[in-house]
């Protein structure tokens, strides 16, 4: 099992690629695409984006450029966020 850094990073690349080719437009994700992307990819995290309001508050966290989508800067912000919390909450177990 070698080369995982290099594994996750290309999986990051064509995950958000997935998702944010869903409208046509493949470089940034609107909010419907963020809502698809942490149904899927993030179930348990968000209610599976069934919380409208806590979608909307992510977005707009995330959503550093304020110009209502996230773009491939963005999404890696969130990632590292949340990666860098469980870090956290796996220390303090
Ligand atoms: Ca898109
Ligand atoms: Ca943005």
């Amino acid at each position: 099992m070698d080369k995982k850094l290099q594994t996750s990073m290309a999986l990051l690349l064509q995950t958000f690629k997935q998702y944010a080719s869903a409208d046509g437009n493949p470089n940034t994700l609107t909010k419907n695409e963020v809502k698809e992307l942490f149904k899927t990819e993030l179930p348990g995290f968000l209610e599976g984006g069934k919380n409208q309001c806590a979608v909307d508050k992510l977005l707009s966290s995330m959503d550093c450029d304020r110009d209502s989508e996230v773009d491939f800067t963005e999404f890696m912000c969130m990632v590292t966020g949340l990666t860098c919390a469980f870090h956290d909450c796996a220390q303090h177990k």
